[in-house]
């Protein structure tokens, strides 16, 4: 029997700029559900992708002297990396720059013209350049400002193409009162039946001709399609839809959900339904428009400063504990606040507290009473039955909360069972049925124990894949986690008696939330720095995130006095420096260390001329591997300290001291 079939979507982000924490949300919403509803037996299909065209875009390129295909090909690829970084398991990431995606939208643009669904006209609007954006009167806030981004708007006319949006109005209401679950949450219906419906919809203006990166209109080519035709059908053509058919078009078409924030739920709602109604293809069967993630109650804005990146965090904690925040902190259809503080207080309740103990004590006790081998379960109690009810009625639980898109009501059932089962500990008190000898009742708290972790193994799969591995091997299964098997308990098939339990480490340490606090805001202040300074060239991008990555890896990494060892540093006298014959930045030095002379090349001739130096004693890495930098072999490398200024300093000794001497 074939599988159902189960098609999901984010939207496709700006590739203006790096993604922050808020698109990172929706990615990971969208990553979980997939893996939810394959666990489930469904075959998944999810999009994801860029949207790369208009003017915003084109007007950011050349601020940066290039031409818009390599802008957005730079900043792409850092976003792919962004999810390869977050294991994200999309099946395609679309591009509305991909030559079959503009081909579909020429030929779907054509036949609305054709169906006289489109018309040409001129339009007069305010207009605001950063959003892309027409306001009417109505809309615009403070007399002529854009009430997306707070902008003065301005006057355009312009000849344009228009889709007759206004003639679906009634189709639309019937649409959402028919199919209530269409858009959720309930709230952001009424917002479109008062805001946007009751009043009468007027028609889409479709074309630009002032400027011209995006697809070009095929019987006019002075237009280009304007925004929405433009990225609604990528998540047609992502299926290979050709305007006909298409293979995973077939399969998968319409999609199940649509994930998008709150502010484009108008554009999902009503521009898009309209636009399949007029090619007469099937609408949607839902589209979710979840909250914003503020920063402590304050929209993200780069000009702010507050912008929070992912990569940081994720380095620092691990896919899993930033995932398990994004999903369990915040209630999906509202506006929630992040706060680091939060997440290392959630990382130290639930998952060092609540979880990682859980299983640690398991594992210990499994180990230390019965050799290692998870025991079969013997004498019983009372106590054990409200612990097994409870553990085989979670799965279902999940299920209903996830078909609302309820992650953080979903991850809450699972941690009730956890520290049910943690409470259960207390309860039975193994380490006193040890004393005692009471090992028919030892056994079956053990099994226990173990068994409703088994069944938190395959609940926190979709959320938590490297965690749900971990707890099975710890726990010596060997067998793929199966969604069925969570509702069963002491279950035949997937019985874990026998097993031998592996200790490994402790699955989520207690953290230090001061220290922490420092760190993390260090790690993102320095993001932000570097993203704020090298803003365009995103070949730059791929190389900062990695840059950056490596840089709070390292600060993430405790050394010990044996690792600092390895590292021979000594005081150094500059007895020669020269400039690189074949390389402006580029100085050679000539370093006396005790009895030995050895050349040196630096990168620090924006700082130091080579008078300054001669005569000078640094300190020296003498042990660091020989490289050959533009021609001339490098031996060792002098220290510097620069500031968060880029003021660069060399190192040297309070006091005089001879060359060759040791430093530790
Ligand atoms: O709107 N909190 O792209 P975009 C939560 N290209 N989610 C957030 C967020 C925040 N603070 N900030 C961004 C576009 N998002 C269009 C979409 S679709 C056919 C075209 C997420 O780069 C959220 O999903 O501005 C929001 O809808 C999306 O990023 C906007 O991304």
């Amino acid at each position: 029997m074939s599988k159902p079939k189960y098609y999901l979507t984010t939207p496709i982000y700006y590739p203006s700029d790096n993604l922050h924490i808020g698109h990172t949300y929706t990615t990971v919403a969208a990553d979980s559900i997939k893996r939810f509803k394959k666990l489930q037996g469904y075959d998944v299909f999810f999009t994801t992708g860029s949207d790369e065209h208009g003017q915003k875009i084109q007007n950011k390129a050349k601020e940066n002297g290039v031409a818009p295909k390599e802008y957005v090909d730079h900043i792409v690829a850092s976003i792919k990396e962004l999810w390869k970084m977050l294991e994200i398991d999309y099946d395609c990431f679309i591009r509305s720059t991909d030559e079959h995606h503009e081909k579909l939208v020429q030929k779907l643009f054509t036949k609305l013209y054709e169906k006289g669904e489109i018309y040409k006209s001129v339009y007069n609007g305010h207009y605001c350049t950063p959003c892309e954006s027409f306001w009417t009167d109505a809309q615009l806030v403070d007399g002529d400002k854009c009430p997306d981004c707070g902008r003065p708007t301005h006057i355009e006319e312009e000849e344009a193409y228009f889709f007759k949006l206004s003639k679906y109005r009634d189709r639309l209401l019937k649409l959402y009162e028919e199919n209530p679950d269409f858009i959720q949450p309930e709230s952001r219906k009424n917002e479109m039946i008062n805001n946007f419906l009751k009043e009468g919809l007027e028609d889409l203006c479709v074309s630009r001709t002032t400027f011209d990166w995006g697809v070009k209109v095929p019987f006019d080519e002075k237009h280009v399609v304007y925004v929405w035709i433009d990225a609604l059908s990528c998540y047609l053509s992502a299926l290979g839809f050709d305007g006909e058919g298409g293979e995973k078009y077939k399969e998968f078409w319409p999609a199940n959900v649509h994930l998008v924030g709150k502010e484009i739920v108008r554009f999902h709602t009503i521009i898009w339904p309209a636009l399949l109604m007029a090619l007469d293809l099937p609408l949607p069967k839902k589209v979710f428009g979840h909250g914003w993630i503020l920063f402590e109650d304050d929209k993200m804005s780069k000009s702010k400063g507050n912008v929070i990146y992912p990569e940081p965090i994720i380095e620092l904690y691990g896919i899993d504990a930033f995932k398990y925040f994004l999903l369990r902190e915040f209630t999906f259809g509202q506006d929630g606040s992040f706060s680091r503080e939060k997440f290392l207080h959630r990382l130290n309740s639930d998952l060092a507290n609540d979880l990682g103990n859980l299983v640690s004590r398991t594992v210990t006790m499994v180990e230390k009473y019965n050799e290692g081998i998870i025991p079969a379960p013997k004498a019983e109690e009372e106590v054990d039955k409200s612990l097994e009810e409870l553990a085989v009625s979670v799965a279902n639980k999940v299920e209903a909360e996830m078909e609302k898109l309820n992650f953080s009501y979903a991850l809450e059932e699972i941690w009730r069972l956890i520290r049910r089962t943690n409470k259960y500990v207390d309860e039975t008190m193994p380490w006193v049925l040890a004393k005692e000898e009471k090992k028919d009742r030892l056994d079956t708290v053990l099994y226990n124990l173990s068994e409703s972790l088994r069944i938190v193994s395959i609940l926190i799969k979709p959320f938590m894949e490297k965690t749900s591995d971990e707890i099975r091997k710890q726990l010596g299964i060997n067998t793929e986690a199966k969604w069925e098997d969570s509702k069963v308990w002491n279950s035949e098939l997937a019985s874990i008696i026998g097993n031998k339990v592996e200790k490994g480490s402790i699955i989520f340490p207690r953290l230090d939330i001061q220290k922490e606090l420092v760190r993390l805001n260090e790690a993102n202040q320095k993001l932000i720095e570097r993203r704020t300074k090298k803003v365009g060239n995103g070949e730059d991008k791929v190389e900062e995130n990695k840059e950056v990555v490596e840089e709070v890896k390292e600060e993430a990494q405790e050394i010990t006095i044996d690792d600092f060892d390895k590292v021979k540093l000594k005081v150094a006298k500059v007895v020669n420096c020269e400039n690189h014959p074949k390389a402006d930045k580029l100085l050679v030095l000539t370093l006396k260390i005790g009895d030995e002379t050895r050349t040196v090349v630096s990168g620090i001739k924006k700082w130091y001329s080579a008078e300054d130096l001669i005569g000078k004693k640094v300190v020296v890495v003498t042990n660091l591997k020989p490289v050959k930098l533009r021609g001339i072999e490098s031996r060792g490398m002098v220290l510097a300290a620069e500031d968060n200024e880029g003021k660069l300093s060399l190192l040297t000794t309070l006091d005089e001291l001879n060359d060759g001497a040791s430093i530790s």
